[in-house]
């Protein structure tokens, strides 16, 4: 059993996306980063950095309870622990997936949360932050526009990880002021995924 701890972000959808998929059993416990449930001594155990998302997995390698925080390396740890080809084994492949899955993490995640800050939370408009992550989010949208014109899916040939994980982010494209019409290959790839029953349970994971 897993218990999933989790909001209704981007970043925890990654990973209930992934449960779904692989048909996991978990509980979900909502942790309500509103009101600093994220930063109770119980959480920080769990994840010392204070953020969702995080599991436990009751059933971990050696048999006893693993904490693991950070939403890449619950997508890695789950593929590894069911042997999923969400994750492909291949070394190519791997490989790409993996650069994909951290150009999420590093660029996509961070980048798109700042122009949400500056767009709708900053407690006063300041252009220099909306025009600088506004900007870098349209590029990064470049970016995998060009990519999805390459190859069918962001990781490579299939479905993998590193579109779980760019999904919940590019879902959120109108909050973020972007027109998805704008980047044909990515609006179709967003069509498709958005199809996927996993994808669907995931994404409602908590309700928001
Ligand atoms: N790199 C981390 C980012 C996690 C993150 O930023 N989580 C946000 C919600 S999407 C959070 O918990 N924020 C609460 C806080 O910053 O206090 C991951 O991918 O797991």
């Amino acid at each position: 059993m897993i218990d999933f701890y989790t909001f209704a972000t981007p970043n925890g959808r990654k990973v209930s996306i992934l449960l779904e998929e692989l048909g996991l059993e978990y509980s979900t416990h909502v942790v309500d980063i509103r009101n600093g449930g994220q930063s109770t001594p119980e959480y920080l155990a769990i994840n010392p950095n204070g953020k969702i998302p995080a599991i436990v997995d009751h059933d971990g390698p050696d048999g006893k309870p693993l904490s693991v925080f950070e939403s890449g390396a619950i997508l890695i740890y789950l593929c590894e622990k069911t042997a999923s080809n969400l994750l492909p084994v291949e070394p190519r492949a791997r490989a790409e997936t993996l650069s994909w899955l951290m150009f999420q993490m590093a660029g996509v995640g961070p980048m798109f949360g700042q122009t949400h800050h500056f767009l709708h939370f900053a407690p006063e408009k300041v252009p220099y932050g909306i025009e600088r992550y506004s900007k870098e989010t349209k590029r990064l949208y470049g970016v995998l526009e060009q990519r999805l014109t390459d190859c069918p899916y962001v990781g490579g040939l299939t479905y993998t990880i590193a579109d779980i994980a760019i999904f919940p982010w590019v879902d959120k494209y109108e909050f973020q002021g972007v027109e998805l019409k704008d980047y044909p290959h990515l609006l179709k790839w967003h069509g498709e995924l958005k199809m996927r029953t996993a994808v669907q349970v995931g994404m409602a994971i908590p309700p928001a």
